[in-house]
């Protein structure tokens, strides 16, 4: 008989023993899985009813049932992220299409047309789990990558750069942008003193406080934001060479962004906005994509550049090294629990596979020991990737044992390495295991606390990024700025922040100072490096990016008894062979009944389905019921805020009427409802010469 030789030979063990296709967890591990059990599989004969004394008499003690059900009620929570709390996940796939074996060992980025199963997870950042989809926030962007080598996590943002430079300053970033300690609030928003407070105080903060107050954090579509890997990491090839890699992901849908008024309309209307939209995209539409990119650069060509890659403050303009397309990422399948898996999903940048490496980041330093630190915390015990969402789907075996939640049985006597006593024990493998890369570098230097002087330009990137924005997102990004300082009450941290801004462009700090009422121009603050003039890089923006589309959109119908059946026919007809969905929204719930008799099925009901929740919509009235949505505030604000927010807007007659009562005056975006062809190319995108009418432009 084979010895039993300590190998986990089942990429996941739980799957042995408890779990059935779907990954669900049998209630009762055989035979008929119609009857309700308890944990121990007995059959429960009542669960409405606990074990009573008497009827109006105290419940029993002894009623197991109840309690063990309460039990596990009362445990059913886990701490949630201290970041990045709210998110939602989705499975999907990695397909290569160019290999980059000339660069790198790892399978995932040499094998064309292979297929590496993924889970991502995006979310927000500063907002507890139940905070809403749509503040001004960065989003996180993980991917765990299921190589054949094990399993490979990017855990990403939609920003190329972070807001500090050296990972110990992490949890005061965090303790300033979260909810002040005092009070409980506020609730995901940077708009308070104590964050503006740190910000003010920590000038490295200014490239990504840039990021953060433009477009860029305020995205339409989860399916429709980019992925950054942020930090340099290495790629190492089969003769042990080493590249510097820049990670990249990029929406097949294009990039698309909210305006900040309309984001936070979204949260009062639906909280989830994000959430639903990638729930409804996944089950009900095809699959989502993005393109995979890289930039790839030697030593030489990093230590050319004028600035220092190793600062995550500092991203590496698309103009100076290009991005290389190597694949698709393809998200395909919400997942079946949202607890088991986006919940327990557990990333860690340190996950990675033979032919990569790290960077002397300090701040992706720091990250390799947060995540596996947190994780065994957040999900209390070191076995954390048994759970199914977390294991690996290659083989892995080695002689860790036991812990919490052991959800394994290894077998055998030997739990050591190296063993005589069993014939196939695991062993290192030096031909085909992970190695540190051989990096043409000598660590050697004298022990300190230490910050490189190229790490000193906290300016240029900022000044370069405003720079390189059109008109209207410099409008925005001056906006943002002015809302967010208006929430900080101290005075000294406003003009601070503004001092800040002179350095990145007189004319935003003269605009932000403005909007903000100060007396003077603030003082510039001392820089610590001149600030650079950097060429723009059109790349940066987001409006221009993307050629106009209505595909992966939303738009909606507005209509009502005595509708025209056939004008919204033509229209549902010609959005749909765009690519967007349509809604219909009506008064009632309970639909309508159209001009010719027949009944029209209806999606939402017009006082919670605003129109903030779509990209254009139509309105199409009988002229009887346009006079009576003209006096219903929900129909002006639909048509209202659809106009402010830049949106194409069809009417027909009715339509018309129901502009007029909202004061609204028709420009080049409001079309004829009858000019099918004509609304649908207006609507792919938003009508921006509208905005200067509209609001004023810090
Ligand atoms: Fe994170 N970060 N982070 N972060 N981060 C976490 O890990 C941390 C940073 C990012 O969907 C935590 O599992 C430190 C940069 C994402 O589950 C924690 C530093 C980037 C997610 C943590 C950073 C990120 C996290 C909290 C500075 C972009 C969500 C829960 C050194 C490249 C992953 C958890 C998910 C989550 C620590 C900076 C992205 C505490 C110490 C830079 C997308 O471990």
């Amino acid at each position: 008989m084979k010895q039993p030789t300590g190998k986990h030979a089942s990429p996941d063990p739980v799957a042995q023993t408890t779990r059935r296709a779907g990954g669900e967890l049998h209630q009762a591990a055989q035979g008929d899985q119609s009857v309700l059990t308890t944990n121990q599989g007995l059959p429960v004969s009542d669960n409405q009813n606990s074990l009573r004394a008497s009827p109006g008499g105290p419940t029993l003690l002894e009623d197991f049932i109840l309690r063990e059900k309460i039990t596990h009620f009362d445990h059913e929570r886990i701490p949630e992220r201290i970041v990045h709390a709210r998110g939602s996940g989705a499975h999907g796939y990695f397909e290569l299409t160019q290999s980059l074996a000339a660069f790198t060992t790892a399978r995932v980025l040499t094998e064309v047309g292979a297929k590496t199963p993924l889970f991502a997870r995006i979310s927000t950042v500063a907002g507890g789990s139940g905070s809403s989809d749509t503040p001004r926030d960065v989003r996180g962007f993980a991917l765990k990558f299921y190589t054949p080598q094990g399993n490979w996590d990017l855990v990403g943002n939609n920003v190329p750069v972070f807001f500090i430079q050296d990972a110990i300053k992490f949890p005061d970033l965090v303790h300033a942008v979260k909810m002040e300690p005092d009070r409980g609030f506020p609730q995901a928003a940077s708009a308070h003193d104590t964050f503006w407070d740190f910000i003010s105080l920590t000038p490295e903060a200014m490239h990504m406080v840039m990021w953060i107050m433009s477009d860029r954090t305020l995205p339409r579509s989860l399916r429709m934001i980019e992925g950054f890997g942020v930090h340099s990491f290495r790629l190492i090839n089969s003769q042990g060479e080493s590249t510097f890699v820049k990670y990249h992901w990029r929406p097949k849908l294009g990039l698309q962004s909210t305006l900040w008024d309309e984001a936070c309309a979204i949260a009062g209307a639906d909280p989830d906005f994000h959430r639903r939209d990638l729930f409804e995209a996944l089950t009900e539409g095809p699959p989502v994509e993005w393109e995979f990119a890289v930039q790839l650069f030697s030593q030489a060509e990093a230590d050319a550049f004028p600035f220092d890659h190793l600062d995550a403050t500092k991203l590496i303009p698309e103009e100076l090294v290009p991005l290389q397309v190597i694949g698709r990422l393809v998200l395909d399948r919400w997942p079946d629990n949202f607890f088991a898996e986006t919940e327990q999903v557990a990333f860690c940048p340190s996950h990675l596979v033979p032919g990569m490496d790290f960077s002397n980041d300090p701040l992706l330093q720091g990250r390799l020991f947060s995540y596996l630190d947190t994780q065994l915390s957040r999900l209390g015990s070191s076995n954390f990737h048994q759970l199914p969402i977390n294991a690996p789907k290659c083989p892995f075996a080695n002689q860790q044992r036991d812990g919490h939640m052991q959800m394994g049985i290894p077998r055998g006597r030997v739990a050591y390495e190296p063993s005589s006593l069993t014939p196939d024990p695991a062993r290192e493998s030096p031909a085909t295991g992970f190695r540190s890369a051989n990096a043409p570098e000598q660590v050697l230097g004298i022990k300190g606390r230490l910050r490189q002087t190229s790490f000193a330009d906290h300016y240029s990137q900022a000044r370069q990024f405003y720079l390189s924005q059109g008109v209207h997102e410099q409008a925005h990004l001056a906006s943002a700025l002015v809302f967010e300082l208006s929430k900080v009450a101290h005075l000294h941290i406003r003009e601070a922040m503004v001092g800040h801004l002179r350095h990145i462009d007189d004319d935003l700090a003269r605009r932000v100072s403005a909007g903000l009422g100060l007396a003077e121009l603030p003082e510039v603050p001392l820089a610590a490096a001149p600030v650079q003039d950097l060429p723009p890089s059109p790349a940066l923006r987001i409006i221009g990016k993307t050629p106009p589309t209505l595909t992966g959109r939303a738009l909606a119908i507005l209509v009502a008894d005595g509708s025209d059946g056939a004008a919204i026919s033509k229209l549902v007809a010609a959005i749909g062979k765009a690519g967007a969905t349509v809604k219909i929204v009506a008064p009632s719930i309970g639909g309508v009944q159209l001009a010719d008799g027949t009944r029209l099925a209806v999606d939402g009901q017009l006082a919670g389905t605003p129109s903030v929740l779509f990209d254009a919509v139509a309105v199409v009235l009988s002229e009887a019921a346009a006079a009576q949505l003209s006096k219903q505030a929900a129909a002006q604000d639909f048509v209202c805020q659809a106009f402010a927010h830049l949106k194409t807007i069809a009417v027909d007659t009715g339509g018309r009427e129901l502009l007029t009562a909202a004061g609204v005056n028709p420009d080049a975006g409001v079309i004829a409802a009858h000019a099918v062809p004509a609304f649908i190319a207006a609507a792919m995108t938003r009508h921006w010469d509208r905005e200067p009418s509209l609001r004023s432009l810090a």
